[in-house]
């Protein structure tokens, strides 16, 4: 492990032993877990091999060229004529999901060792896998609201974490996505509901939570291919203006604890029963529940009759 000092940047560089021995040292492990439960996030350099992240990102741009070429009209939930990746756009942002064959079958990606390592302390060994999106950015998009998602927040134990793998630089020139670390992740929807607070608008414009947000520090993440960055849904985040003239992505991994799940995101949009035949038995164990029956059954109760997840934003509809 190689980490910054306290009250740098908190990343943490994964090394070539950890990165040979698929696993990390109890020291990182610690260190990464603790960053995570207590700031929201951890990013781990070097969380992957970059060839893998590589070869990921190039059939990500032939996913994405598919979506773009098959598109008709601003309908939710479309599908890629060649790769049957289930995708929408929304203010030059896109949303795809694509099917786990190929380069998105990899274990690194979907059953990354370390992320696994680290999730599976705070979410139980019984953690799987909801869905596999993506976020592209493009020239043209404007600056999101802050906001929260996937119910973090609903209960103090969390019961969520998203694995965010960069499909090329997501650098501060491209829509890099900004975070507020000082203890968001924590803040209570039961509270935020009952003082009429809404975290949840993404893509429309919420005044009372964009100057709430002023008051907190925040920090703009750059991605490197082969990075990870693991954060809590609850952690106030957004995407940013991706001034460049390429498209800036990221996979989107969501991982539930056992017995929790949430509306958004359908596991049968990146698999069937033939293409989860085929993964490797790390992967395929994520997604069992989908063809084996069980595990997603609870949805934390929600804190308020008026403004549940489901109704805030349009993307939660499914
Ligand atoms: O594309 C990004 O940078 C993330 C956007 C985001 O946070 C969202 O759409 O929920």
């Amino acid at each position: 492990m190689d980490a910054e000092t306290p009250g740098q940047l908190f990343e943490i560089s994964v090394t070539d032993a950890e990165r040979d021995q698929h696993v990390l040292f109890p020291e990182t492990l610690r260190l990464a877990t603790l960053l995570l439960h207590t700031r929201g996030y951890v990013i781990l350099r070097g969380g992957m091999p970059v060839q893998i992240a590589e070869e990921a990102a190039e059939r990500f741009r032939q996913i994405h060229a598919d979506c773009m070429a098959s598109r008709e009209g601003d309908g939710w939930w479309q599908v890629g004529h060649q790769t049957k990746a289930v995708f929408w756009e929304r203010n030059h942002r896109w949303r795809i999901f694509p099917k786990l064959t190929g380069a998105f079958a990899n274990e690194w990606i979907l059953a990354n060792p370390f992320a696994l390592q680290i999730l599976e302390q705070l979410l139980g060994e019984g953690i799987y896998c909801k869905f596999v999106s993506s976020d592209t950015c493009m020239k043209g998009t404007t600056l999101q609201s802050p906001h929260r998602e996937m119910g973090g927040g609903n209960t103090w134990e969390a019961q969520s974490f998203i694995v965010n793998v960069p499909l090329g630089v997501c650098g501060l020139h491209n829509g890099p996505l900004e975070v507020w670390p000082g203890g968001s992740h924590l803040w209570r929807n039961e509270l935020l509901r009952r003082l009429e607070v809404n975290d949840d608008v993404q893509d429309g414009r919420n005044p009372e939570f964009e100057w709430f947000a002023t008051l907190f520090p925040s920090r703009k993440v750059e991605l490197f291919p082969g990075d990870l960055l693991i954060r809590d849904p609850g952690l106030m985040h957004r995407g940013t203006v991706n001034e460049s003239e390429q498209p800036r992505s990221m996979l989107t991994i969501s991982y539930f604890r056992e017995g929790f799940t949430h509306d958004y995101g359908n596991p049968e949009h990146n698999l069937d029963r033939e293409l989860w035949e085929m993964l490797e038995p790390r992967v395929k164990r994520l997604f069992a529940y989908v063809f084996e029956g069980g595990v997603p059954t609870v949805r934390p109760p929600s804190t308020s009759p008026q403004m549940t997840d489901a109704q805030v934003s349009p993307l939660w509809e499914d």
